[in-house]
C-alpha cells in the first residue's frame, strides 16, 4: 500500500501525562512493562500493511529516537520506514506546532510527495488494535473525501471527545468537539437503533466519538491546510468541512482507550494484568512489536504473584508479594516487599552496568529495596526505593506532597523517573 502514508501525532506538550513526560516525549512513555506507547499505532500500521510511517512530535528525545531506530527496520525492497518529524525552527517559521492540523501543515512537504493518494492520521496515545485496511475500504466504498473512525459511547463520556451525528448512509452531518452541555450534545446525538442496524450492539450508547483516527484524500488535505489557518482537526477542520465535503464515519467496536492522562494510563496498564484483559497482546496475526532487548528471563524466589504482568530481566526476592500490578524491565525487587495496584516501570540498565557505583554506594540500589510497601502508585524508571519505604495514599492529598519529588496526579501517586527515596521514607 505505497499510496497511503501514515502520520502519527506523537504529542503536544503531554502536560496531562506529567511527570511521565518530564524527561521523555509522550510516544516514548513505557506501556505494559516492556512496550512504549508508540509501539501501538506503529504495530497497527505494519499489521495493516501500511509501512510508510511518519511520527510527528514536539520533543525529539533521545530515548524515542533510539527506540525507533533500534526497533523498526525495514528491508530495502519494500520501501517501508518510520521517520520522526520533530518540531524545529525553519527559515519560514520558529513556532512550535500550534495544534494537530498545524503539526501536519508544518510537515506538508512529506504528504505532497508524488505517489500518495491517502493520508492516515493517527494519535500516539491510544491503546487499541485496528485493521486500517477496513477503514480504507469504508472510505473507498462510500466515495468519501475524509473518513473518521468512530466508536459508540454513552452520553456520560461524551464531553471528552469529538462527537458526530451521521445520516443513514454514515455521512457525518454534525461534529462538535467535546460538547459540554446537554444542548450541545443534543445536536450531535445518534440513535442507538442506527448503531444496531450497522451490526454493532449499541447497548444504549447514543454517541459516536471520534477516535482521533482520520483518513484523508491527499489532495483535499493539502488544499484544506494550505487555504486555511485552522490549527486543529477536531475544533476547526471537521466542523467546517462537513458542509462542503463528503465526511464519513467508519464504525469500530473493539477495545479503544485514550491514555492521555495519568489516571487513564494507570487504569489501562492495570487492566492488562486482568486474567481477561480488554486488550490482548496475544494475537498471532497482529502482534504488537517492540524493541528486541535480549534480556534474561525473570528470576523469582519464594514470591507470591497474583494478577500481574512481570516483564523480562527482573529479579524478585523471597517473601515479596505482588498483586494487581505491572512490573517493568530489569526491575530488582528485594525481600519482603509488597507491591499492590501499582505500575513499576523498572530500569534502563542493571546496577552493575553503572560506572558510578562507587560514588553512589550510600544510595539505595536501583529498584525496590527490602521491606518496601507500595500501593496505588506509578514508579517511573530508574528509581531507587530504599528499605521499608512506604508509598501509599493513606488519606493524603496533592498538597501534602508539595515538599517531595513524589506527586499525586488524578488520585494516583507518581514517583518520577530517577527519584531516590531513602530508607524508611514515608509521608
Ligand atoms: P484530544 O486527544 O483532546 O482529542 P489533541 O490534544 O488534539 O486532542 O490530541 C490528538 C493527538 O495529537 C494526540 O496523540 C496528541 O498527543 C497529538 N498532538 C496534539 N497536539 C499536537 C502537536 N502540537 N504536535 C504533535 N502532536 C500533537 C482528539 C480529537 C477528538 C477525539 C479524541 C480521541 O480532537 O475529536 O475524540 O482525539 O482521543
Ligand atoms: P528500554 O530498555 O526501555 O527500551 P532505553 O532504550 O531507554 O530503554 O535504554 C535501554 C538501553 O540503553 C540500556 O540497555 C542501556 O544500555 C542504555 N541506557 C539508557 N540510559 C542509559 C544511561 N543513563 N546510562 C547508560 N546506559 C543507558
Amino acid at each position: 500500500m505505497k499510496n497511503v502514508v501514515s502520520l502519527i501525532l506523537g504529542g503536544g506538550k503531554g502536560t496531562r501525562l506529567f511527570p511521565l513526560t518530564q524527561l521523555r516525549s509522550k510516544p516514548a512513555v513505557p506501556l505494559a512493562g516492556k512496550y512504549r506507547l508508540i509501539d501501538i499505532p506503529i504495530s497497527n500500521c505494519i499489521n495493516s500493511e501500511l509501512s510508510r510511517i511518519y511520527l510527528i512530535t514536539q520533543f525529539n528525545s533521545v530515548s524515542l529516537h533510539r527506540h525507533i531506530r533500534q526497533t523498526y527496520k525495514f528491508d530495502s525492497f519494500g520501501g517501508g520506514f518510520v521517520e520522526i518529524l520533530a518540531a524545529q525552527q525553519t527559515m519560514s517559521g520558529t513556532d512550535w506546532y500550534q495544534g494537530t492540523a498545524d503539526a501536519v501543515r508544518k510537515n506538508i512537504r512529506v504528504i505532497e510527495q508524488s505517489g500518495i493518494d491517502y493520508v492516515l492520521i493517527l494519535s500516539g496515545d491510544q491503546l487499541y488494535r485496528m485493521d486500517y485496511q477496513k477503514m480504507l475500504q469504508t472510505h473507498i466504498d462510500s466515495k468519501a473525501d475524509v473518513t473518521i473512525a468512530t466508536v459508540p459511547l454513552s452520553s456520560e463520556q461524551a464531553s471528552a471527545f469529538g462527537i458526530m451525528r451521521v445520516n443513514d448512509e454514515g455521512r457525518v452531518e454534525g461534529f462538535l468537539e467535546k460538547p459540554q452541555t446537554e444542548e450541545e450534545l443534543e445536536l450531535v446525538r445518534t440513535s442507538p437503533a442506527w448503531i444496531d442496524q450497522q451490526g454493532i450492539e449499541s447497548k444504549g450508547r447514543d454517541c459516536l466519538a471520534s477516535m482521533g483516527i482520520y483518513l484523508f484524500n491527499r489532495d483535499l488535505l493539502v488544499d484544506l491546510l494550505k487555504k486555511s489557518t485552522y490549527e486543529d482537526f477536531g475544533k476547526e477542520i471537521f466542523p467546517m468541512s462537513i458542509r462542503t465535503h463528503q465526511v464519513h464515519a467508519h464504525l469500530f467496536d473493539g477495545y479503544w482507550e485514550d491514555i492521555g492522562t495519568i489516571r487513564s494510563f494507570y487504569e489501562a496498564n492495570l487492566a492488562l494484568a486482568n486474567p481477561n484483559p480488554p486488550f490482548d497482546f496475544v494475537v498471532e496475526k497482529a502482534p504488537i512489536y517492540s524493541r528486541p532487548r535480549f534480556l534474561p528471563p525473570t528470576r523469582c524466589e519464594g514470591v507470591t504473584i497474583n494478577r500481574s504482568l512481570i516483564a523480562d530481566g527482573c529479579e524478585i526476592d523471597e517473601g515479596t508479594v505482588i498483586e494487581n500490578s505491572v512490573i517493568g524491565l530489569r526491575c530488582r525487587i528485594g525481600k519482603n516487599v509488597t507491591i499492590r495496584n501499582s505500575v513499576v516501570m523498572g530500569a534502563d540498565f542493571y546496577q552493575d552496568q553503572l560506572k558510578d557505583n562507587i560514588e553512589n554506594e550510600n544510595l539505595p540500589p536501583f529498584g525496590i529495596d527490602e521491606g518496601a510497601f507500595i500501593d496505588g502508585a506509578i514508579v517511573d524508571k530508574n528509581c531507587r526505593v530504599g528499605k521499608n519505604v512506604r508509598i501509599e495514599l493513606n488519606g493524603h492529598t496533592e498538597q501534602d506532597f508539595d515538599h517531595t519529588d513524589v506527586l499525586i496526579r488524578d488520585g494516583i501517586i507518581v514517583v518520577p523517573k530517577g527519584t531516590v527515596l531513602p530508607d524508611n521514607w514515608e509521608l
